[in-house]
């Protein structure tokens, strides 16, 4: 694996909270991934349903009819990337799997269809399990942990295996600690300061800071304006073990990352 991978965000839904309606057009979305790619994503995940806090679900027709072309018109460029569908819905992930994605993004890390890791087995596919505490409606009303970081470190660990059972080759399987999802700002900050006890489980482990609320918090921006702290958040998390990075601003991220990578030396060496 390259010291790092990109994966770049293509929100295909009328409401995403830094993106929303702007990609609601197959053409447009497939478009801008291919920007994405040229900058130096080696994933783009296609998602159709917004998990930003209090999003209501998407009906699984209306989910397909969003991304499902998009997957289509991506395979069909044949980019030097692979396609991730963000789902937790077993039928997208199936129809995104048939139309070229090689990669599923579960933000319920198969909790909510539990089918849906045999499919990912059964496809050779790759996948991200991430932690989320409740659903995205209620996610931020007041979550708790005992200790955030060993709270979020036994779930991976268990859906991980879970995963395995199910028959996915654990070298497929990303870790993701779900920054956002049920968390405070300073239970985001903790897992940002104890990463590495995440990558410790042995599982790349996916980061999804990008332009994110608690950024904002710490930098009085708009979610337009946050990418300086997001690439802070992004080098700051390959020190600490994080290897790819779910990011809507490429390109800075990008350059954050290869001066990260080139001036890494792992404790101790
Ligand atoms: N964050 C979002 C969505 N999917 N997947 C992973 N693995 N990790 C994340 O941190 C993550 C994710 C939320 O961001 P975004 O897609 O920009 O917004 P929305 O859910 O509103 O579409």
């Amino acid at each position: 694996m390259a010291p790092f991978e990109i994966m770049g965000v293509v929100n295909v839904t009328p409401d995403s909270f830094s993106d929303g309606g702007r990609l609601a057009d197959a053409a447009a979305a497939v478009e801008h991934a291919r920007g994405l790619v040229e900058e130096g994503a080696a994933l783009v995940d296609v998602g159709g349903e917004s998990t930003r806090p209090g999003a209501a679900p998407v009906p699984v027709e209306e989910e397909l009819q969003r991304v499902v072309p998009v997957v289509e018109g991506l395979a069909a460029l044949g980019l030097p990337a692979r396609i991730s569908i963000d789902t937790m819905k077993l039928e997208v992930a199936r129809a995104a799997l048939d139309a070229g994605a090689t990669y599923v993004n579960d933000v319920t890390a198969f909790r909510h269809e539990p089918e849906l890791a045999g499919l990912v087995a059964d496809r050779g596919a790759g996948c991200c399990l991430m932690h989320m505490l409740g659903e995205p409606r209620t996610m931020q009303e007041d979550p708790r942990y005992d200790d955030v970081v060993s709270d979020v470190k036994a779930f991976l660990e268990e859906r991980l295996a879970a995963a395995v059972a199910a028959g996915i080759a654990e070298e497929r399987v990303h870790l993701d600690p779900g920054i956002g999802f049920g968390k405070t700002l300073e239970h985001n900050l903790e897992l940002l300061r104890r990463l590495g006890e995440i990558a410790a489980i042995g599982r790349p482990v996916v980061l999804g800071t990008s332009r994110k609320s608690f950024i904002g918090r710490l930098t009085g921006r708009d979610v337009d304006a946050r990418v300086h702290g997001t690439v802070a958040t992004c080098v700051l998390g390959y020190e600490r073990g994080a290897r790819v990075f779910r990011v809507h601003d490429v390109a800075p991220v990008r350059d954050g990352l290869a001066v990260a990578a080139a001036t890494f030396r792992p404790h101790g060496a």
